[in-house]
């Protein structure tokens, strides 16, 4: 239960925000709680506010792999601003930034800056479109993309979590063109191909699933997307959105060894404040005004003090940290799975680097068919028990959780005594 103070912000907020939340999933109706109003955040750690203090797996839904407020961040948001906070003009950070996302992540021969992943992905798929000059783009079950109109068919995230994956509202002209296959189910997307391929101009997936919690592709699935994609003039575009410099520097093309056409990036880059990106293969990106036909612009885009909290960010991305946040990531696995099983919870705890969930089902989850299948009224109890030993995990069995490289061992023993105790809670 939520204490006093978020109790009453709440009730206040529910007057003037629909929900009282400004994302649905904030709201905690799928855990059967209330939310916790957050004071402030520093390292892995929120604080409630009250004043409570919580060890935070949602890391603002992914950003906060360096743990939260730190020192260089908050320097360099600090001096950006200093120098005004938005010119709607090129600046030299933009060009330093584009050139670190290039070398980061090699796929992009050039990158265009945006600021939501919503806004990415949307625009990755017109130019898909723009580019191929084909209507069609396959998505899968249970993966989200943003609440763009097409993209709300089948979604995962708040809008799995809500019931409402294909959103009213979403006139179904506008859906008409986006087709689904099951994730990970390969021969589904090859019959897909075989009887519309020249009709398809993208496939978008994530690599890893985050919106279905955490799912990772089946041996050969992304390289079976890419061969297909290649075999019938599909653009691949991966949504690393999630994945994006949390599994690697390079995202989980790097991981995986899978070259896509576009990608694209939100979350880590950055850096906590409101900046996304999309990019790939050059003459795919030239296809974007100024340059070609693909419309697509932004107020807000290349924002100087995104970019700079981007740049600072992208800086302390070492190859260490990615050996830290596996040590982190290996450590909360087997002890979340050690202590479900002492407390004789069945769980399956799933984990690909810093992203991971613990479905509340025996077998593994492989695709959206699985994760729905979940005991969610469990992890509704689970999540309750933790939050009340102050744990702050995702509100919902669908939403992947989130470690940084702050979660330190002290951390790590705290969060797995208070799992103990709450998977006994739990099993109900
Ligand atoms: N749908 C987002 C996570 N997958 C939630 C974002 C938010 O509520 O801030």
């Amino acid at each position: 239960m939520a204490d006093p103070i978020s109790r009453s912000l709440h009730e206040r907020a529910l007057r003037r925000i629909p929900g009282g939340v400004n994302s649905p999933v904030r709201a905690f109706r799928a855990v059967g709680g209330e939310p916790v109003y957050v004071s402030r955040a520093e390292g892995p750690y929120l604080w409630g506010a009250d004043g409570t203090r919580y060890i935070d797996y949602v890391g603002s839904w992914g950003p906060m792999v360096l743990g939260h407020a730190h020192p260089a961040i908050l320097r360099a948001i600090t001096e950006a601003a200093a120098m005004g906070t938005s010119y709607g003009a090129p600046t030299e950070r933009e060009v330093l930034f584009a050139e670190a996302l290039c070398e980061a992540v090699p796929s992009m021969e050039k990158v265009r800056l945006c600021s939501s992943g919503t806004e990415a992905c949307m625009s990755a798929l017109r130019l898909a479109r723009g580019f191929t000059g084909r209507d069609k783009v396959l998505k899968f079950e249970g993966c989200y993309h943003g609440h763009a109109d097409f993209l709300l068919v089948k979604a995962g995230s708040g809008a799995a979590t809500f019931g409402v994956p294909d959103s009213a509202g979403v006139p179904e002209a506008a859906a008409r063109n986006t087709l689904t296959a099951r994730f990970n189910d390969l021969d589904a997307v090859r019959a897909i191909f075989a009887a519309q391929g020249s009709e398809i101009a993208a496939v978008i997936v994530e690599p890893v699933v985050g919106n279905m919690g955490c799912v990772p592709p089946a041996p050969g699935f992304l390289e079976g997307l890419r061969a297909l994609c290649t075999e019938h003039g599909a653009l691949l575009v991966l949504d690393e959105v999630m994945t994006g410099f949390r599994l690697a520097r390079g995202g989980a093309q790097a991981v995986f060894g899978v070259t896509p056409d576009l990608t694209t990036l939100g979350k880590i880059v950055g850096g906590g404040l409101p900046l996304a990106a999309f990019g790939g293969r050059a003459e795919i990106m030239d296809r974007l005004a100024p340059l070609g036909p693909v419309y697509q612009a932004g107020t807000l885009s290349g924002n100087p003090v995104a970019t700079a909290a981007g740049l600072a960010t992208l800086s302390l991305l070492t190859p260490d940290l990615y050996v830290t946040l596996e040590r982190i990531g290996a450590r909360l696995e087997a002890g979340l799975r050690d202590a479900a099983r002492a407390a004789g919870a069945t769980v399956t705890v799933q984990r690909v680097g810093a992203m991971w969930t613990v479905f509340f089902t025996d077998g593994p989850v492989r695709s959206w068919d699985d994760a729905r299948g979940a005991d969610t009224k469990a992890f509704a109890r689970w999540h309750q028990g933790m939050l009340k030993r102050g744990v702050y995990l995702p509100p919902s069995q669908w939403e992947a959780a989130f470690h940084s490289v702050t979660h330190d061992d002290a951390v790590l023993d705290a969060t797995l005594a208070a799992a103990a105790e709450a998977f006994g809670e739990a099993r109900g």
